[in-house]
């Protein structure tokens, strides 16, 4: 595969950059030659100072190599013109290159539907900008001085594609609900798997279901739900109770993902929410500073979804990478106030006491019991 040599452009902070570098190398063909940081992005010209956007230019010149500068951070489109037109190569921003990543993994419908959303709506604040800075550098916008007209054309375009695909969203959404209302009829508990792209959930809901949906190290590698049953020991009989519990397996949650892209996910993100428990899974073995960002990032993600905080449960997951000791250190630093158990989906650690207290919450007890009352 040809590789496409790029610039990573981000702040000066060492989890923005691993972030950044890990969610352009998420793109199989890219390749970073560089990384410049800056304090500020959020210049009017360029986003970065005039004195960054020279120094790059003067880089991408004498290297003679770069393909692409990715910018970190939301950029207008002023401001990507303005980078384009002085180093002279296309200019990236990061939610441009996040919908670019999820344009590499959707696989279902209904992703790709939540994906060509998002997109529209990165899209439509543009159409206007971007044409207004055609005219304004003595370019038209739109062939025969039609400008204005062939804008709102597009502009118009972009509304009817976005009402299409609502529609598309609603009737998948709608047959999710039927599922959902069949489960409910049914008293089946749903537990679902929420957390930070790549803490792991993948790989547990596999273990729990004996699937084998796909997991890596690459960010959102799981980009829509999937709901399987998974047996657990009942306890008063302690037997395996087959399907006696739905899971599902979610999109993963990113820092500063902005609100758009929420919302585009919101829809398959609220049949896991409305579970009767959501696991919060989070990476055990990575630096506890950054653990804390990623908890509290999910946290506020979470709260912005407005999920009953009840019935969240905390997971240490890849306890295998660390030494066991450190795991109250980690629930007293990260201040985890919900129920928290520690496991290893590689080598089983913890799955035994996750399944029994799964059956322990109260709540599916009540859920088992009545299941069990109406049978009788
Ligand atoms: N050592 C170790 N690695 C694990 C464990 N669980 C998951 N991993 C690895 O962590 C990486 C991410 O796992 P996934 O299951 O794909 O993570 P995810 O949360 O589904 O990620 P997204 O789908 O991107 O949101 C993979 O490389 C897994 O092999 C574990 O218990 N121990
Ligand atoms: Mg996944």
């Amino acid at each position: 595969m040809k590789s496409s040599k790029v610039i990573l452009v981000t702040y000066p902070d060492d989890f923005i950059i691993n972030e950044g570098k890990q969610l352009i190398l998420s793109i199989p063909e890219y390749e970073i030659v560089k990384v410049f940081t800056q304090k500020y992005l959020n210049h009017s010209k360029y986003g970065m100072g005039s004195g960054k956007a020279e120094e790059i230019e003067k880089f991408v010149k004498e290297t003679n190599e770069i393909e692409e500068i990715i910018v970190d951070e939301h950029l207008s489109s002023k401001q990507i013109y303005n980078l384009e037109k002085l180093i002279g190569i296309p200019v990236k921003d990061r939610e441009r290159l996040i919908l670019d990543i999820f344009y590499t993994r959707a696989t279902t419908v209904e992703a790709k539907l939540q994906i060509q959303l998002a997109e529209i709506e990165y899209e439509m604040p543009r159409v206007r900008e971007h044409a207004k800075l055609l005219s304004n550098s003595n370019e038209r916008a739109g062939k025969g001085g039609m400008g204005e007209y062939i804008v709102d054309v597009q502009f118009r375009d972009l509304k009817r594609q976005m009402s299409f695909i609502k529609e598309k969203i609603n009737d998948a959404k709608i047959k999710r609900n039927i599922y959902q209302h069949q489960r409910q009829k049914t008293g089946i508990p749903v537990v679902s798997l929420v957390g930070y792209t790549s803490s792991g959930k993948t790989t547990l809901f596999n273990l729990l279901t004996n699937e084998y949906k796909e997991t890596s190290t690459n960010l959102f590698t799981t980009l829509s739900t999937t709901t399987r049953s998974f047996k657990v020991p009942h306890n008063n009989k302690n037997k395996e109770r087959e399907g006696g519990v739905l899971i599902v397996d979610t999109v993963g949650f990113i820092s500063r993902l902005p609100t758009y892209m929420i919302d585009a996910f919101k829809s398959t993100l609220e049949e896991s929410l409305g579970a009767d428990l959501i696991l919060l899974l989070i990476d055990s073995a990575e630096k506890i500073e950054d653990m804390r960002i990623k908890y509290s990032n999910c946290m506020d993600i979470l709260e912005e979804l407005n999920v009953d905080k009840s019935k969240l449960f905390t997971i240490l997951t890849k306890v295998d990478k660390i030494d066991t000791r450190m795991i109250n250190e980690i629930v007293e630093k990260l201040e985890i106030n919900s129920d928290v158990i520690a496991i290893s989906s590689n080598t089983g650690y913890g799955i035994h006491k996750l399944k029994t207290l799964l059956m322990r919450k109260q709540f599916l007890e009540t859920k088992y019991n009545e299941n069990t009352n109406v049978k009788r």
